[in-house]
């Protein structure tokens, strides 16, 4: 059995930085799915603080022919806000925060909140970010206006966003200790600033030739030898679609269910992953709870569930020259 921690459970019910509506009701269907069971059977400690929501929920019609609604940005920025603060608050208390979108700018928050701790800690934080996309476009690159595909942009400190998202709640990381795996569809623009800054990209062909365990070890053997902090942000779109089918932008091509859960298994057995997003669930689009109860198990793995119910046997690190 792993070591049992306390998980502090923090719901972000919003679309807002969405095209697609729907996963406003991740967090419930989460719940529904039994992710609190599923960490209580493991015998962790579970405390469920609710959702946090949109002030402006009904404004979400807004018309798609205006690209980055004000009141979607806004709602986008006040939770932000209050989950960096939420977060923190958790973090500084020694907890474990597994955060649940909501679509993936919820991130904004969630990854300021785990860089403020650190910070003040001088401890190095570094992002493992499963995902089909790279949410690194800006304002001015983005294709679509969405703040789901900006996250990460903004916590890297790219220029090109505007004074409102610069609040005290932004926390900021590094893009070199930042890594992508599972990427597949990555815009023009987009690739050239992963590139200039150093992002690490694992995308599906790099996982196609050399398999998770081996890119997952490096990874791992990086953040060890620092004592970092390490923050996993798991976008359900990552997943393949035919085994993750209630997302809002599919990509084929994308992670079998053995591939998902070794690099969960991978991440539990390291001890280094502090601090966890589950994202882009949209029930709504879900086959029957398909996509909310693989993400329960995919979260279960992270927290020591095994096949035989054994205890996670040594590491092995490889040790980069
Ligand atoms: N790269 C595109 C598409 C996208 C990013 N993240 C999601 N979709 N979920 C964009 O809008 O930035
Ligand atoms: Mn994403
Ligand atoms: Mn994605």
């Amino acid at each position: 059995m792993s070591k049992s921690r306390r998980i502090d459970l923090v719901g972000i019910a919003t679309a807002a930085g969405a095209s697609v509506r729907g996963c406003g009701m991740g967090p419930e269907a989460l719940r529904v799915a039994g992710l609190a069971e599923a960490l209580l059977e493991l015998e962790h400690e579970v405390v469920d603080h609710g959702d946090l929501r949109r002030p402006h929920p009904l404004l979400d019609a807004t018309p798609a022919s205006q690209r980055l609604p004000d009141e979607r940005r806004r709602d986008v920025l006040d939770l932000a806000s209050r989950v960096s603060d939420q977060g923190l608050a958790i973090l500084d208390a020694g907890h474990f925060p597994v955060f649940l979108g909501g679509d993936h700018s919820i991130a904004m928050g969630t990854v300021s909140a785990v860089a403020r701790h650190c910070t003040a800690q001088g401890k190095p934080v570094f992002v493992l970010w499963i995902d089909a996309h790279a949410d690194f476009n800006t304002p001015d690159t983005s294709p679509t206006g969405n703040l789901h595909g900006m996250p990460l942009a903004l916590l890297c400190g790219e220029p090109g966003f505007s004074d409102e998202f610069q609040g005290a709640w932004l926390g900021r990381i590094d893009p070199r200790q930042v890594s992508i795996i599972g990427a597949r569809s990555v815009d023009r623009e987009e690739r050239k600033l992963l590139s200039a800054r150093g992002v690490e990209v694992l995308d599906m062909r790099k996982i196609d030739e050399s398999g998770v365990v081996s890119l997952m070890r490096t990874l791992l053997a990086r953040v060890k030898a620092v004592g970092g902090h390490l923050h996993v942000s798991l976008d359900l779109d990552a997943m393949d679609p035919s085994i993750a089918p209630g997302g809002g932008t599919l990509v084929p091509g994308g992670l079998s269910y053995r591939e998902a859960h070794l690099i969960m298994e991978m991440l539990h057995d390291s001890g280094l992953v502090g601090s966890l997003d589950v994202v882009e669930l949209n029930p709504f689009l879900d086959h029957g709870g398909t996509s909310a109860t693989l993400l329960v198990d995919l979260v279960a793995s992270l927290f020591g569930r095994t096949i035989m119910g054994e205890a996670a046997g040594p590491v092995e690190f490889v040790t980069e020259d």
